[in-house]
């Protein structure tokens, strides 16, 4: 059964700037998926945004907040069991930006499953200041 860009939400969205003006972005959610069977992403991209890319996204032995790569670029979300974007976990990198985020905004994501089906989601994400974003570790919006 071909997946539908219904079956996955995106749950408290937000994103931040590590230096306001720079041209890439930490995006987080809660995703979820409604339907009965797994789905695993392959590829993300974006029809406004150069780079799109999940992304490890922890605290180094500095003590630094660091990405870390996902060589394979896989992200299952399965059924009940939400998949976390948030600091200390993953988080979906926006890169060559052409602007600084605004305050809210819509972002189409081309995401592409290893089933072989190929949907747009759009986000509406809400920027929120760098050093309050690292200090969340939940979504902005609990459920469940
Ligand atoms: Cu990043």
């Amino acid at each position: 059964m071909a997946t539908t860009s219904d079956q996955i939400q995106f749950i408290g969205p937000y994103a931040g700037q590590k230096n306001p003006g720079a041209n890439s972005s930490a995006a987080f959610a809660l995703v979820t998926n409604g339907g009965d069977e797994a789905i695993n992403i392959i590829g993300w991209s974006s029809p406004t945004v150069p780079m799109v890319m999940p992304m490890y996204f922890g605290l180094d032995q500095n003590e630094v907040w660091s990405m870390i790569d996902v060589p394979s670029r896989i992200v299952n979300v399965s059924p009940g069991v939400p998949t976390l974007f948030a600091p200390g976990y993953l988080h979906i990198m926006l890169m060559n930006l052409q602007s600084e985020l605004p305050e809210s905004f819509d972002l189409v994501f081309t995401i592409k499953t290893e089933s072989g089906t190929t949907f747009d989601k759009t986000v509406t994400f809400e920027t929120v200041e760098w050093n309050h974003l690292i200090r969340q570790s939940v979504p902005s919006k609990p459920v469940l």
